[in-house]
């Protein structure tokens, strides 16, 4: 019997978002072995439960209020809420953050050698697809008349075996498509994971777990995002190398024992530096330049 007072999430068991969203849980403080078989895994140390099943599951248990919480494709969600008629003003869901892993954009590809002059090219095709509501939302609006069936899966294979003119399917890389002998033509959706929280009543222990858990989401994201640099650098050139510096309002300088002509240079910055920067600071005289990665970040 499962603990109502326990804060229940759901994520991928298996796929393209179970390790960074297992990776995030951990990161959060969450002690739990994800490892296992189990439908369910406890967490030692909080009151959570986490529930791994297939990404397409997820939507529904989160607007079912079976779970309180879950990570999911936007693609996968926004699917779901336009398969349920969701009315826009009451959602059944509410996106709580925006995850920094699983991005990708649904779109539309044609096969490589077709011309293509717009969207209006797709009128009287054939389509297929894993995404038949957000593919129809799209090309309704855009007043197109066509038809579409549903692989799930293999969906790059349909227009070279002669079973569709044109798919709609997710793209990272765009390899797929290339093997495949497809080129993208329009994006109908971009997306990312993101964290997902149902509707309705929900004990104060609860909202403020959830509330504590979002904070350190932040936290993780934040510091994935941001690097802390080093270097030692003239005293005279101290303005330039800050202005190269992007997202370091406020750095620490600090002298060095037997140098009169350097300065310490210690920063966080919301962006991790690339070589091109690095080789710039070098030519301005800086030296021992350190980049390194941040644990934990809270502002
Ligand atoms: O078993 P389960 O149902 O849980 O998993 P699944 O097979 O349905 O989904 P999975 O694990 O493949 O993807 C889970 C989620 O990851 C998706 O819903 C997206 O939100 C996100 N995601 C990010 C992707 C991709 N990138 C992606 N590239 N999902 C699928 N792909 C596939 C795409 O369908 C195509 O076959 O990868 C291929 C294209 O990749 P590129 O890099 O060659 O362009
Ligand atoms: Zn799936």
């Amino acid at each position: 019997m499962l603990n109502k007072n326990r804060l229940r999430i759901a994520m991928q068991k298996s796929g393209r978002l179970s390790q960074e969203s297992a990776n995030l849980l951990i990161k959060c403080g969450i002690k739990i072995n994800l490892q296992q078989q189990q439908l369910i895994s406890f967490a030692e140390n909080m009151p959570i439960d986490v529930v791994k099943v297939r990404d397409d599951d997820i939507p529904g248990l989160v607007m079912d209020q079976v779970v309180d919480l879950g990570i999911v494709g936007g693609n996968v969600l926004e699917e779901e809420s336009l398969k349920r008629k969701m009315d826009i003003d009451h959602p059944l869901y509410n996106i709580i953050q925006k995850l920094d892993f699983g991005s990708c954009r649904l779109s539309l590809s044609i096969p490589i050698n077709q011309e293509y002059l717009n969207i209006s090219s797709f009128n009287n095709s054939r389509i297929a697809t894993s995404y038949p509501f957000l593919l129809t939302r799209y090309l309704k609006k855009k007043n197109i008349e066509f038809s579409f069936f549903i692989l799930n899966g293999s969906v790059e294979i349909a227009p070279g075996a002669g079973l569709s003119d044109a798919i709609c399917d997710l793209v990272s890389t765009g390899a797929t498509l290339e093997a495949n002998g497809l080129k993208e033509v329009e994006v109908i959706y971009s997306s990312s994971a993101c964290l997902v929280s149902r509707i309705g009543e929900i004990s104060d222990i609860k909202k403020n777990l959830i509330n504590k858990l979002i904070t350190r989401i932040q936290g993780v994201i934040k510091a994935r995002e941001s690097k802390y640099i080093m270097l030692h650098a003239p005293y005279t050139k101290i303005q330039s190398v800050i202005s190269l510096l992007h997202g370091a309002e406020h750095p620490t300088i600090s002298k060095l024992a037997g140098e009169t002509k350097k300065v310490a240079i210690h920063m966080v910055s919301s962006e991790t530096l690339f070589w091109e920067t690095m080789e710039k600071l070098k030519s301005l005289g800086a030296s021992s330049i350190l980049v390194l990665p941040i644990e934990k970040m809270m502002e």
